[in-house]
């Protein structure tokens, strides 16, 4: 095919692909059990699962075991994200309008991989890990715009933790890139584009 024929080809395709991108409304949460879910570049929408306030009884929009959560967006109101066990990967997901927060390493050491995607207008925290015991979080290769903590460690944990965020570009952080309560861990933020950021790392 002759060259301007095939980006003429090309940006049909995107289009169309774009065009076909739909609004999903659930009003269960989404359980991925050692598996990929796939969003398509659908947008999810939470139905009944909460508010998207810093209310605590929301549920989440995903959760699962070893789950890989992919190429999603998450409309408001964003409840209470997505809650990962023993290990997950979030990857190319865009969080519109980040609900109470937008993911929890709820159990088990990790890693929890949040890599590509954008975050909009968390209140609180963008995602954090609430592990019993050592556990491994990174957040990398994306945009979070507006939050107190890129990564929050539970608050009151004392358990030591390896929190990375990397190659980001980060907007509008109010407290701290990572926040941790623990004395013993290993905490890192490099290769970030900061705007209105307060603290890179706040630790006891
Ligand atoms: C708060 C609370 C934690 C945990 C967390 C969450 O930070 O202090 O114990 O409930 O929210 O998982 O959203
Ligand atoms: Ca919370
Ligand atoms: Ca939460």
């Amino acid at each position: 095919m002759k060259k301007s024929m095939l980006l003429l080809a090309i940006l049909c395709l995107l289009v169309a692909s774009a065009a076909s991108a739909a609004d999903v409304r659930i009003s269960t949460t989404i359980t991925v059990t050692n598996a990929t879910y796939n969003g398509n570049g659908n947008r999810i929408i939470g139905v009944g699962l909460g508010d998207g306030s810093q209310g605590e009884s929301q549920k989440p929009l995903f959760k699962g075991s070893n789950m890989t959560l992919t190429n999603v967006r998450i409309g408001a109101p964003g409840c209470d994200g997505v809650h990962m066990f023993k290990k997950g990967t979030i990857s190319s997901v865009t969080w519109e309008d980040v609900g109470e927060d937008a993911w929890t390493g709820k159990s088990g050491s990790g890693p929890f991989l949040v890599t590509g995607g954008t975050a909009y207008s968390a209140a609180d925290k963008f995602g954090q890990v609430n592990s019993t015991g050592n556990a491994t979080a990174t957040v990398q290769n994306m945009t979070v715009d507006t939050a107190l903590k890129v990564i929050r460690r539970n608050g009151g944990s004392s358990y030591a933790s390896t929190l990375t965020v990397r190659n980001c570009t980060l907007k509008n952080i109010g407290e701290a890139v990572i926040r941790t309560d623990s004395k013993t861990s290993t905490l890192s933020v490099t290769g970030c584009t900061l705007t209105n950021v307060k603290c890179l790392i706040m630790i006891p």
